[in-house]
């Protein structure tokens, strides 16, 4: 939901600014008046609805801020080591049951990797970095059954696109994984 909303306003951004720009083209040969021009007057204008129109945007997008971590308190949380390389990935496990929290601890070998869970629709369900000298933690919980993988989103040398693996959620039986 969050990316299309991205692509949304990124498309209408794109949009606008290509409004102005061709409106300001074909105004620029315009005879200076008395008093600012109308593209002086458009410019104001603009200047003063984004500026009135993105401090409410603001100040609600921080109240979201912190976002709540995505295990509930008091969760029994699976923990994952994750380590990335050039050019492969290795999990200490490659088999969930969903509904269990699972937290993964992700960290590099040797440079920057962009550790990426993809669902079994292809799409990002959440991503960290994977840095040498540093753990970074990720907490999921899966709900669907299916086959995930993993991708690196960080360009990390001659076989990037390849970094790649897969694992399993399987659903919730009263055995936890
Ligand atoms: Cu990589």
């Amino acid at each position: 939901m969050y990316q299309s909303l991205a692509l949304t306003v990124t498309v209408l951004g794109i949009a606008l600014i290509v409004v102005v720009f061709l409106y300001f083209a074909s105004s620029a040969r315009e005879a200076p008046g008395d008093g600012p021009s109308r593209a002086a007057r458009w410019r104001n204008g603009i200047f003063w609805v984004m500026l009135l129109s993105f401090i409410p945007i603001t100040v609600y997008s921080l109240t979201l801020v912190p976002f709540p971590a995505s295990v509930p308190a008091g969760g029994n949380p699976l923990v994952v080591d994750v380590v990335g390389r050039q050019w492969s990935w290795s999990m200490s496990r490659n088999r969930f049951a969903a509904g269990r929290p699972i937290e993964f601890h992700v960290r590099a070998s040797d440079v920057n990797h962009g550790f990426a869970i993809y669902g079994p629709e292809m799409q990002v369900i959440t991503q960290t970095q994977a840095m040498p000298g540093y753990t970074n933690v990720l907490r999921h919980t899966f709900t669907a059954p299916g086959t995930y993988q993993i991708l690196c989103l960080e360009y990390c040398g001659l076989i990037h696109h390849a970094m790649k693996t897969t694992f399993t959620v399987v659903a919730a039986t009263g055995t936890q994984l």
